[in-house]
This record gives structure tokens, C-alpha cells and sequence, in this order.
């Protein structure tokens, strides 16, 4: 009889640094990562599998750095306790997490530590530059191996070569992008779960979108073609979760809509909340077309979305036809918004500031419209950035423009290109205004009036105000990047700068806790007596304003939305002609 031998695993999913220099981490983060419930998943059937050979125990352990301190030092004890074996996994690694990963991996591999690090910064640029760039060259010389591409179906070979001391620099999968149907479903124990908010878990139920917006690093990376996980492993998954008592999903599908699968996977949904009681929770990311698909909206309703994340990006269509973004149409955004309130499911919006026809007055002007013309609930902005990975980034490297060289900033809240109307100041200081203008009290005020009016789950509006009306004004981070309760240590702080004193750094940062600490209690009492106020008014139920208006034949000549640019005149101009020659008008 042999001996059994441990073989650990440490997923790591790395975070980033904030502009202090300082590891983003929260005792709480708001969402868990994906990323690595994926690769925990894949991981956990590679143990089950015991692909090392039946006497190797592959034991997993996942860090999201977010929400848990690394301990490096702890890792390297643990490996050389087993031996010298084992390997350490950076997860989905993005772009402005890369320059993080690397500081991560130096003493580890220092200590002789094998690590792999893969996601979309590896990926996207292999896929799209030329090997070399942007840093990878980096990895080369530190000796952490490339995995580029998706690794289902390919973490047996990882392992193995690990195990045997014979990584190779580099795993290409770009060509060769894998199926999901029965793939090992992303899956996260409730453990590391719970050290996120509200107990809510991810998964991917698809891959690829058909589009072809040139800042998009997606269908580069994931391919444009919909990949998808079948019902059955749906439904294993969400069992899965039920067993530890989790019953509320991000579905992380860049485009649910177009899932090809997407009504097999809603009716299954449907089916296990109906029938079977679990009762799901959803929150699902579609495009602004999605509402032309028959039952679409009605069956997410029935399946358990409570929110949606909508791809709006801009109101002005010459921008939009400037990221190639043509599949967004203007005049169709108050009926999808409409049809979303029409079920009581609260929307989000993803909106880019950076446009080549964008200005700090544009913006404004932009944002007023949005106020009063949309039935809009949250908007969440963005900087235009040329991610790694993207047609935009590939252009602009291509043409030798000088681009922002720290990573750490490819966080789309950074400026990293230059833009022709703006400095790079004017830009970042409305990329800051636009959140106060958005979540101006008068209109927190004006959106939980348009939640009452629309049976919208108010608690779950307070929260999401809170988050959004804060983050980027106390935290100075984007929502995405929010989480509860910020903790920092000196010894995160971002090599290249000088550590700081701890008789500085403690003080400072107890007094950040408190003074931001009270500020977030404060505005949630304020939006709470808001909404109770709002609630009990007697004409609450009948409050209307021009954004929940239904859509009306004469609009285009009415609203702002469609009068204030060339482009908005141009593309109602367009859908008449379209309406005359087919008749439909
Ligand atoms: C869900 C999601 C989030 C979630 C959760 C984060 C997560 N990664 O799970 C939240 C909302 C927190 C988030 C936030 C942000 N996100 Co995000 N997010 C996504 C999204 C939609 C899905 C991620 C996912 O689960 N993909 C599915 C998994 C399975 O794919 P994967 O991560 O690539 O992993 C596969 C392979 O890469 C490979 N692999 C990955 N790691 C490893 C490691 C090893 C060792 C091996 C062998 C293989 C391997 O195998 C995996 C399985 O196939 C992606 C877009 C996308 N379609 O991926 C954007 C994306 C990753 N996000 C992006 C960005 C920019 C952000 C933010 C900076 C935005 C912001 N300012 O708020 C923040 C960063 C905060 C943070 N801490 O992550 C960008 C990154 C682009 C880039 N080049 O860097 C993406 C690609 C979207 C985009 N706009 O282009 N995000
Ligand atoms: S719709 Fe979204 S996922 Fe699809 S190409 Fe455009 S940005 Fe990328």
C-alpha cells in the first residue's frame, strides 16, 4: 500500500489596488466572484476524478482577495508541508488585477512555488496582440505559466504538468473554445459564500455574444458564437446551492438574451420555483432588444429576475454608432424599460462617458434627459476604456497612441486614452459628477416614487441607492468594486510606493472607517424615511411623470430623448421611412 499524498490547490482570485496604493478589501464584498466558483467547480471535479492518480488527495482552498487576506507566507508553508507539492491558481485575472497578481506570485515563486495564472488579461491579449504585449512578459520572467482560453476540460493536463514539475510557459486555448453542456457547473461552498452580501451565489449559464461593440473584450475572449450550459446542469447547480441554502443567482451571461438556450434554462427555472419551491432570486444581464423576444420578459418574471442589468451605454446614437454599438436603438429604450417596470423588476443600466462626441455639457445635458425621460431605476457609469482584449485597445496600440502604461488603472474608472474634446481632467472630474447628478436627492427621491408607483421590492431599491449614491463619492470605487466595510493593511500597500508609518496609517484609517461608516448610516436613514413617506402617501399608487408615460405616437416630436442631437433626429427619421414603406405606420 502507498502512502496518500496531498496535492493542494489555492485559488486565488486576486483584487487590485486603490489609488492610495492600497489592496480593494471589504469584510464583506457585494458579489461573489464567477471566476472562481468556476474554477472551483472544474477543480472540485478534477478531485473527484482524482486525476493525480488514486493516491493523490487534491485538496482545494479558494481566496477571493476582495473579501480575504492573502497569506502568502502561509501558502508557501503549506506547499512545502506537502511535500513540495501542490499548485497555486491566479483566477480571472482582469487587466487592472494583473499588476496585483504579479506582486502576489513574486514571493511565491521565490519559494519555488509553481503558479498558473489565467482570465481575460492573459486571454485577451493573446488573442488579440502579439504574444508579448501588454507585460506578458512579466509572467516569462518570473516563471508563472500563461493559461489562455477556458479550462474546461483542460485543468487535468494543468494539474498533472504541475505535479510533475513541468509547467509549461504557456497553454493556448484560444482557437479551441470548449462546449458547456455538461461542464462542471461553477459552484463556491457556503462558507466562502457567506463572506459576500445577501448570500448570493454565480454562475455562467452561456458564453459568446453576437455583437460586435469594438470596446468589448467578450467576443474576443469568449468567441461571438452562444455556447450554453444545458437546463439539466442548471438545474444541478441551482440544487446544488439549495442543498447550503442558497436559492439567489447572478447569472454572469454578458447577454442572456441571446442565449440561444435561454427559454429551456427560464422554464427549468421556472419549474424549480413553481413546483419545487426553492425560491430563486435573479438578477440577469441583457441587451436593449431583449424585449422584442416573445416571453422574454414575462418568463424571466416567472423564473425569479429581480433585476436586470441592461447594456444602454449612451443616448446619443452618433456615439453609439461610433462603438459599433448599432443593435442599441434609441427609440426602443422607454418600451424596454417599460416592459420591465410592467413586471416589477428593478433596472440597472451600464452607461459609458468618453464618447468621441461626449463633452462635460453633452454629459449633463445627457443625464438631465435620462432623469426626466427614462423609467430608469439605477445607472451605473463607466470611463470608455481600451481594455486589453478589446478592437478599441487593438487599434489604438496598433496606431502607437500612448496609452495609460499602470494596468492597475484599466478599472474603467481611470482615464487611460486620450479623447478628442476632452483633457484628461475634464473627463475624470464628469465621469465624478455624473454620479452626484444621477443620485441627486430629488431624483433618489423621484425614483423611489417611480418604485412605489411600480411595485418595485423597495428594500431591495433603498439598497442599491445606498451603494450607488456612495461608493464612488466616499469610497472613491466604482459600485462593482463596493463593498461593506473597508479594511486595509499596511503591508497591501502597493510595492513600487514607500510603506507608510503604522502611527499614521491605524489613526487615519480608524477615522476613515468612522466618519465613512456614519455617512452611509446617515443616507440610509434618510432614503429609509423617504420611502416610508413615499409608501404612505395615499397618491403614491397613481404617481406618473413623462418617464413612465407609456410609449405614444407622438413622442418623438415631445420628448428631449429624440430632439437634442443630429443622431437622435436622424434615427426617429429613420424608423418613420422604415414605418411608411412597410406600412406599419
Ligand atoms: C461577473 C463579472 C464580474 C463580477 C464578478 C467578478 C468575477 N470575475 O467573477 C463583478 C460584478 C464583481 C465584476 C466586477 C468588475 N469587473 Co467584471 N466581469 C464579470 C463577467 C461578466 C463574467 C466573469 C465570469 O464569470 N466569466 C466566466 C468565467 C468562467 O470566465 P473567466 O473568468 O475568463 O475564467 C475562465 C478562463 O479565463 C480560464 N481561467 C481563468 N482563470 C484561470 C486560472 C487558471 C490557473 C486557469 C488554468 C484557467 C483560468 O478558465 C475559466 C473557466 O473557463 C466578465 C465578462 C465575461 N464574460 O467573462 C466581466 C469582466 C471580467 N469584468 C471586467 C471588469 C473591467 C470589471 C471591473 C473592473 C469593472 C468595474 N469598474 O467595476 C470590476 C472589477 C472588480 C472585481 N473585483 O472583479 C472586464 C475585464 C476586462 C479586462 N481586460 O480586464 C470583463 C471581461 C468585462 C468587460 N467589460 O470587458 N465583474
Ligand atoms: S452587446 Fe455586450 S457582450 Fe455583446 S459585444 Fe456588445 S458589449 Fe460585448
Amino acid at each position: 500500500m502507498t502512502a496518500e499524498r496531498r496535492f493542494p490547490i489555492f485559488l486565488i482570485k486576486p483584487s487590485h489596488y486603490d489609488d492610495d496604493g492600497y489592496v480593494i478589501r471589504w469584510w464583506r464584498s457585494i458579489i461573489p466572484s464567477n471566476s472562481l466558483a468556476a474554477l472551483y467547480g472544474i477543480a472540485a471535479d478534477c478531485a473527484e476524478r482524482r486525476v493525480l492518480g488514486p493516491e493523490v488527495a487534491i485538496e482545494i482552498e479558494a481566496f477571493d482577495e476582495t473579501n480575504t487576506r492573502i497569506d502568502i507566507a502561509g501558502i508557501i508553508a503549506r506547499f512545502h508541508a506537502a511535500g513540495d507539492f501542490g499548485l497555486v491558481a491566479l483566477v480571472g485575472v482582469q487587466s487592472n488585477q494583473y499588476p496585483r497578481a504579479l506582486d502576489i506570485a513574486r514571493p511565491l515563486r521565490a519559494a519555488g512555488v509553481p503558479v498558473v495564472i489565467g482570465g481575460f488579461h492573459v486571454s485577451g491579449c493573446l488573442a488579440m496582440l502579439d504574444g508579448s504585449a501588454v507585460d506578458l512578459d512579466a509572467c516569462r520572467e518570473l516563471g508563472v505559466s500563461m493559461f489562455a482560453g477556458e479550462c474546461e476540460g483542460r485543468l487535468d493536463r494543468v494539474l498533472s504538468d504541475a505535479a510533475y514539475g513541468r509547467l509549461a510557459p504557456l497553454y493556448d486555448f484560444m482557437q479551441d473554445l470548449p462546449g458547456l453542456a455538461g461542464a462542471p457547473p461553477p459552484f463556491l461552498p457556503k462558507a466562502y459564500v457567506a463572506r459576500s452580501l445577501g448570500l448570493s451565489s454565480s454562475f455562467d449559464a452561456g458564453r459568446g455574444c453576437p455583437y460586435q461593440c469594438s470596446f468589448c473584450t467578450i467576443i474576443n475572449v469568449q468567441g461571438r458564437k452562444s455556447r450554453f450550459r444545458t437546463e439539466d446542469d442548471v438545474e444541478r447547480l441551482v440544487r446544488l446551492n439549495w442543498a447550503q441554502g442558497i436559492h439567489k443567482f447572478f447569472i454572469t451571461d454578458d447577454n442572456f438574451a441571446r442565449n440561444r438556450h435561454w427559454e429551456a434554462i427560464f422554464d427549468r427555472l421556472i419549474q424549480l420555483r413553481e413546483n419545487d419551491g426553492i425560491p430563486l432570486g435573479l438578477m440577469i444581464q441583457v441587451d436593449t432588444l431583449c424585449h422584442k423576444i416573445p416571453n422574454f420578459v414575462e418568463k424571466a418574471k416567472r423564473a425569479g429576475v429581480t433585476r436586470v442589468f441592461i447594456g444602454l451605454e449612451n443616448v446619443n446614437p452618433d456615439n453609439l454608432a461610433a462603438a459599433n454599438k448599432r443593435q442599441n436603438k434609441i427609440t426602443e429604450y422607454r418600451r424596454m424599460l417599460l416592459a420591465w417596470k410592467a413586471e416589477g423588476i428593478i433596472t440597472l443600466a451600464g452607461y459609458i462617458l468618453g464618447f468621441p462626441a461626449d463633452t462635460s455639457e453633452t454629459i449633463r445635458r445627457d443625464i438631465s434627459i435620462i432623469q426626466r425621460e427614462l423609467p430608469l431605476d439605477m445607472i451605473e457609469f463607466f470611463v470608455l476604456t481600451p481594455l486589453p482584449g478589446s478592437e478599441d485597445h487593438r487599434k489604438l496600440w496598433k496606431a502607437g497612441v500612448a496609452l495609460e502604461p499602470d494596468l492597475n488603472k484599466y478599472d474603467v474608472e481611470h482615464v487611460c486614452a486620450p479623447h478628442p474634446k476632452m483633457s484628461k481632467s475634464e473627463w475624470e472630474a464628469i465621469y465624478r459628477e455624473a454620479w452626484s447628478l444621477y443620485y441627486s436627492p430629488a431624483h433618489m427621491k423621484t425614483l423611489l416614487r417611480r418604485g412605489v408607483a411600480t411595485g418595485l421590492p423597495m428594500s431591495s431599491l433603498v439598497k442599491l441607492l445606498a451603494s450607488f449614491a456612495m461608493s464612488v463619492q466616499v469610497e472613491k470605487l466604482h459600485p462593482l468594486q463596493d463593498g461593506i466595510v473597508r479594511l486595509k493593511h499596511p503591508s497591501e500597500r502597493r510595492p513600487e510606493l514607500p510603506p507608510e508609518s503604522p502611527w499614521l496609517f491605524w489613526p487615519r484609517f480608524a477615522w476613515e472607517t468612522v466618519t465613512k461608516q456614519a455617512a452611509f448610516v446617515r443616507l440610509i436613514v434618510r432614503l429609509v424615511l423617504w420611502s416610508r413617506a413615499v409608501s404612505r402617501d395615499p397618491a403614491a399608487a397613481s404617481y406618473t411623470d413623462a418617464a413612465l408615460t407609456p410609449v405614444g405616437e407622438h413622442e418623438d416630436e415631445n420628448l428631449d430623448l429624440f430632439n437634442q442631437t443630429t443622431g437622435a433626429k436622424a434615427a426617429v427619421a429613420h424608423i418613420k421611412r422604415i414605418a411608411e414603406l412597410t406600412g406599419s405606420a
